[in-house]
């Protein structure tokens, strides 16, 4: 079994202590932060997607695998910030009110940081008038938000609302993501799309320099 496996099945298994092992181990042997991301944890963390939508995994499950992905995660995430230190640009990031989902949130948080963006993640569950001052208090160069409940996606229309009623929608970039957000809503919404924590990059690297 290759140590990406490795360590994808300890993910799904719950073991914190291994994943931060092997992680450790795939980062000592030399292998790619960012193919230890994508090859071990994330695959990992899909498995797990997978076996709780067909209702073979549970929400207690779902939380230990999510904390042993996040012990792998602390090990990889100075790696991935080794680059350019330059600063892009400032983003905030939040989860919209109403959705505690927050693993999406923090990997995309984590890859903009390691692509030289400062980034200021308010956390799950925002309200709008919490993303309103930060907005104040930071001058952003974006706003990030994430939703994974279709129920929440509202959420995210009623946060880039206040956000035009304040009059702050001119000086911001909204950027929205979460499994189902797409393209479409966020064009209606007013904002810009990117389906994972590589394209929130690019979009947001693109959205600073125009
Ligand atoms: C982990 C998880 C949980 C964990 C969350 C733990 C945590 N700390 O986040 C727990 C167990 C708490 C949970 C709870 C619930 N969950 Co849940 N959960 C998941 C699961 C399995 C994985 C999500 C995840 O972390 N994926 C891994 C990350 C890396 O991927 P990601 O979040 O999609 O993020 C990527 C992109 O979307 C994008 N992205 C994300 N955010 C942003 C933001 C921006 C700005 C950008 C540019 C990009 C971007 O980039 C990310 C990285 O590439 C999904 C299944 C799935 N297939 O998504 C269900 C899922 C999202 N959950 C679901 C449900 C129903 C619930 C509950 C209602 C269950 C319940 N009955 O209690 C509750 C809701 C709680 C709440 N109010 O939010 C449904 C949603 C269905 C729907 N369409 O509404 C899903 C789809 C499962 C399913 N198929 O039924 N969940």
């Amino acid at each position: 079994m290759s140590i990406y496996q490795d360590i994808a099945e300890n993910l799904m298994e719950g073991q914190t202590a291994q994943v931060r092992e092997l992680t450790q181990k795939a980062v000592d042997e030399g292998k790619p932060a960012v193919e230890i991301l994508n090859n071990a944890l994330l695959a990992g963390m899909n498995e797990v997607g997978e076996l709780f939508k067909e209702g073979e995994m549970f929400v207690p499950e779902v939380l230990i695998a999510a904390k042993a992905m996040n012990s792998g995660m602390e090990i990889i995430k100075p790696l991935l910030n080794d680059g350019d230190i330059k600063k892009a640009g400032t983003v905030i990031m939040a989860t919209v009110k109403g959705d505690l989902h927050d693993i999406g949130l923090n990997l995309v948080s984590m890859m903009l940081e390691g692509a030289g963006f400062e980034v200021i993640n308010l956390g799950i569950d925002t309200e709008p008038e919490k993303i309103i001052e930060a907005i104040k208090q930071y001058n952003p160069d974006i706003i990030g938000m994430s939703a994974m409940l279709t129920t929440t996606m509202k959420a995210m229309k009623e946060a880039v609302q206040a956000i035009k009623e304040a009059g702050l929608y001119d000086k911001v970039k909204v950027m929205v993501g979460g499994a189902p957000v797409n393209d479409e809503f966020a064009q209606q919404i007013g904002a810009h799309y990117s389906s994972d924590a590589n394209e929130a990059v690019e979009v947001a690297t693109r959205l600073v320099s125009a």
